[in-house]
């Protein structure tokens, strides 16, 4: 235990780039508060509303605490309780049937539940490779970027968040930081007052985008137009940095040609904007270096979510924005990070290693692969499905689908959970997992360059143990002998990184453990010099691996598959763009049920703008159905100009069984997949909304 009485140091688990640094309070063995460390650079000593909040989620009195198996019918959620033996030998028998005959049929799910490199994916990992198990594509957030990224920098690298209290043009793009990334409002606060213009660019007016001196709300998925309509004037009025370009970047030539077939009449066309917009953003762009991007992965939940984070990331390319500190572009900074994931997840422990792999299920068509027969493409039907931070009934596109698939009765299901979220309800076994304050952890973060060490604060509560030593008491049920497989969370965490990388100079495993934390040691200005980490060591603008793949090697605009340019048809039927994303007080479906939270935010709602509204008859207040061919929710309108016309906005993710109607949003998003990644494209999805 870290500090039976008094402070305990740990790290905020969530799927959120600010990887806060948090001090517990512990009285008597029971969590009584967590505030943030005043210590740790990147949180200044504060946490969001909803993690200050986190020790009422712990000894929550619905908090899972002993093992349960099934009684009702599937999607019920009646349970009974049982032992840790009988529910350990529950699952080695029916996983090691299933593994003997055909270990393809089982199916891994997991994704961000918590952030940390031990309890997200290293004995779990190990496990299902041992097994032959199917391989999950954890793409249902951030592939796409990750993806845009790696082919024009190299890796998930951009500024130090820092910085961007020196910026004097910043722009927020596709990014709801008071929402979902407040330390980086804080950074932007302080430009601000020192005088740098702040632009949001969203369809949506969110909580931030009010904040800026100007909005841009342009069409959802129209992102990479904008960035090529920005390069054409930065080209037509020669605002680059020829040197920087010459030195640091690949394939200048043909991203002009590209660039010069996007003028501002035809971007403002695309994006549904001004002309002048266009230009007078590019101008205010280009008159300074230290201009910096701020995207988020709100604008890559669209089909051309890969090229437009691609197109974007060329821009402090183009004016040497780069050579400032206080320039350049930040999507993720988790490429920074010397983890080993080989040595955490252990690939080489699947059956036919490195040459013949067990097949990939992508995690955003769970819903089809869950309902699939098998055969000989699909490869053998699913049998067995275990579940471990995520809730996919819930958070997974598509939602009846994937519904539909929990509830067959020939699957076996397990959840491994906190709370009794909407996936538990499916479970046939359902076991209790502890917190962040219960168990040991290590964590890079996407928004920051420190590494962090969580040291249990406090007892597993109840009969919870960690998503390690369940799967390692699985293991050994099923007599597996693998070592691997058997490692202390300790040991599983001092593999974490590459100590000897020289981003960790000075840092090993005991010395961030007794420290809770370190700065990565990369350069402020990290391209001042070019040095991307591609095979050329450039900013590619011209992408080799792409035209290798058959792939436009060039970033450009891809209509989304739901919208009136490529889906006409649709588009008539079904008139209105729906995103649906993070509300302030949740985070993804965590914290949905924690009643002070819930109560903020209130009940499922839909933006929608008055001249939207008027045609359908819709008051505000009106209770409205929303709906497409895969389904329907309903929800509380409140007309609205925040929404753009044509937009609505439901703010997400509700746990289904807590919305009046028993859904959400994703009863209309659909499982089509990004240009690059494979990831989710929740944002890329029409409906149209009547009076309930
Ligand atoms: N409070 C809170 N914080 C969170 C989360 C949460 O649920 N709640 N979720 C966490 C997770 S998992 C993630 S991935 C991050 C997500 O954090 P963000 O990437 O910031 O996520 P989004 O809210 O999806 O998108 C941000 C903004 O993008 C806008 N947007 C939607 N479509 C488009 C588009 O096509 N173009 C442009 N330019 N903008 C668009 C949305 O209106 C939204 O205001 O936040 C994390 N932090
Ligand atoms: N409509 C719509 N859908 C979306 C999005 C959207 O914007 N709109 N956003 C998408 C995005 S960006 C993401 S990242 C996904 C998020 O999807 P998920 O990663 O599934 O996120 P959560 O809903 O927060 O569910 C995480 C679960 O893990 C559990 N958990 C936390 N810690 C632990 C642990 O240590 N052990 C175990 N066993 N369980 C733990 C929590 O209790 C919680 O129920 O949702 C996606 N779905
Ligand atoms: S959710 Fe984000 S902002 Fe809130 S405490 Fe966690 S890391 Fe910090
Ligand atoms: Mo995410």
């Amino acid at each position: 235990m870290n500090a039976p009485t008094g402070f305990a140091r740990a790290v905020c688990p969530h799927d959120c780039p600010d990887t806060c640094a948090m001090r517990v309070t512990v009285e008597d063995g029971r969590a009584v508060k967590v505030t943030g460390d005043p210590d740790h650079p990147p949180t200044q000593g504060v946490l969001c509303t909803k993690v200050s909040r986190y020790a009422e989620r712990v000894h929550h009195p619905r908090r899972l605490t002993q093992p349960m198996k099934r009684v009702g019918r599937k999607g019920e959620g009646r349970f009974e309780p049982i032992g840790w033996d009988e529910a350990v030998a529950i699952a080695a028998a029916k996983l090691g049937e299933i593994a003997r005959r055909a270990p393809e049929a089982i199916v891994p799910y997991s994704y961000a539940g918590t952030m940390g490199l031990v309890q997200g994916d290293s004995i779990a990992q190990r496990f299902f490779h041992k097994l032959g198990a199917s391989r999950l594509d954890r793409a249902i957030c951030a592939s796409a970027g990750a993806a845009g990224l790696r082919y024009t920098y190299g890796a998930s690298v951009g500024m130090h968040t820092e910085y961007f209290a020196e910026s004097e043009v910043i722009l927020i793009w596709g990014a709801n930081p008071i929402a979902s990334n407040l330390h980086l409002w804080t950074r932007v606060q302080e430009a601000k007052r020192n005088g740098a213009t702040v632009i949001a660019i969203d369809p949506y007016r969110s909580l931030t985008a009010e904040k800026c001196q100007q909005h841009i709300a342009l069409k959802p998925g129209t992102d990479a137009a904008l960035a090529l309509g920005i390069m054409h004037v930065l080209i037509v009025e020669d605002r680059l940095d020829h040197a920087y370009i010459a030195a640091h970047t690949q394939g200048f030539d043909g991203l002009k040609a590209r660039a010069l077939t996007y003028t501002p009449a035809r971007v403002a066309a695309i994006c549904g904007i001004d002309e002048q917009t266009v230009v007078d953003l590019a101008r205010l762009y280009a008159s300074t270096r230290k201009s910096a991007i701020r995207m988020n992965y709100g604008m890559q939940r669209v089909r051309g979510g890969g090229n437009a984070v691609r197109a974007i990331a060329c821009l402090p390319a183009l004016t040497g924005a780069w050579r400032e500190r206080s320039g350049g572009a930040l999507l993720s900074s988790s490429g920074w990070s010397p983890a080993d994931v080989n040595a955490l997840q252990r690939p080489d422990l699947m059956p036919g290693w490195p040459s013949k792999l067990p097949r990939v299920i992508n995690m955003n068509q769970i819903g089809d692969a869950l309902t699939h027969e098998g055969d000989a493409a699909f490869g053998p039907k699913i049998e067995a499905i275990v579940v471990y931070n995520s809730n996919p009934v819930a958070v997974a596109p598509d939602s009846a689908k994937v519904a539909a698939g929990f509830a067959r009765d020939d699957l076996f299901t397990i959840v491994l959970e906190q709370f009794q979220t909407d996936t538990a309800d499916y479970a046939d076994l359902l076991l209790p997992a502890t917190t962040q304050l219960e168990h040991l952890d290590i964590h890079k973060s996407y928004g920051h360059t420190h590494v962090m060490v969580n040291l249990p604060a406090i007892a597993p509560v109840g009969g919870a143990l960690p998503n390690t030593e369940i799967f390692r008491r699985i293991a050994r049920g099923m007599q597996l002998t693998e070592p691997a497989l058997f490692e202390s969370d300790d040991e599983v965490a001092s593999r974490a990184f590459r100590w000897d990388d020289p981003a960790l100079e000075g840092v090993d495993w005991p010395t961030l453990k007794a420290q809770g934390w370190a700065k990565l040691k990369i350069a402020d200005a990290p391209f001042a010099n070019g040095g991307f980490p591609t095979t050329t060591g450039k900013c590619e603008f011209y992408s080799d691996a792409l035209a290798k793949s058959g792939l436009d090697p060039l970033p450009d605009y891809l209509p989304p598959y739901e919208s009136a340019d490529h889906a006409p048809e649709l588009a008539a039927r079904y008139p209105l763009a729906m995103i649906s994303p993070p509300a302030r007080n949740f985070l993804n479906t965590t914290f949905v049920n924690v009643e002070s939270l819930r109560a903020t935010e209130g009940e499922p709602h839909l933006d929608l703008h008055p001249s939207d509204a008027a045609d359908r008859g819709v008051a505000d207040g009106d209770e409205v159905r929303v709906f497409n061919d895969r389904g329907s929710l309903r929800a509380r309108a409140r007309v609205t100009e925040r929404a753009r016309e044509g937009l609505v906005v439901g703010l997400s993710i509700w746990w289904k069984k807590l919305a009046p109607d028993g859904r959400n949003a994703n009863q209309v998003t659909s499982q089509a997949l990004t240009d690059l990644g494979g990831s989710a494209t929740f944002y890329d999805c029409l409906v149209e909304v009547e009076r309930a």
